[in-house]
């Protein structure tokens, strides 16, 4: 027969191996201290791939394959106070820290009218500058079809994740 002390032992090896786990998943939901992640875009002839990319606050972009091209912010296509920017031409490892939830549209002002734009969503819910988004376009000189073709895809990513 096992003696007391044995048992309360089982015990609280039963209880920590039951509440361990449970504290991870707790930590993990609340989505307090999650690392900050570096995301990578590319470039394909006159394309950002990924064209729509998805990201959290903290989190970083980094361009890649960058000769011949340049990122930069579209003006009034960042949520307020968010991060703006304009790269040098080949800014091979070009990186933004996006910390303000929002949506931003950007491009590659040389290859603007070949299509080269992109967006990204920092943030789970839903941007709070689309209508600003929307108001700034009417503004685009270069490739305005291409904006809205950007805008409208990123549109229906939202409806499908939300
Ligand atoms: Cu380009």
């Amino acid at each position: 027969m096992a003696s007391i002390s044995k048992i309360i032992e089982r015990r609280n090896c039963l209880r920590h191996a039951l509440v361990l786990p449970a504290c991870f998943v707790a930590i993990t939901l609340s989505g307090l201290p999650v690392r900050a992640e570096e995301h990578i875009v590319r470039t394909r002839r006159t394309e950002w791939v990924p064209s729509v990319l998805f990201i959290q606050p903290g989190d970083t972009v980094v361009w890649l394959g960058m000769r011949g091209h340049e990122t930069e912010l579209i003006e009034g296509m960042g949520p307020e106070g968010g991060a703006q920017w304009d790269s040098l031409l080949d800014a091979e490892g070009f990186k933004v820290k996006f910390d303000a939830p929002g949506a931003y549209i950007y491009s590659c002002d040389i290859h603007m009218s070949n299509g080269m734009v992109g967006a990204i969503v920092v943030g789970n819910v839903e941007p709070g500058n689309l209508a600003a988004i929307d108001a700034a376009l009417p503004r685009v000189e270069n490739g305005r079809i291409f904006v809205e073709r950007i805008i409208n895809r990123m549109k229906r990513e939202l409806n499908r994740r939300n």
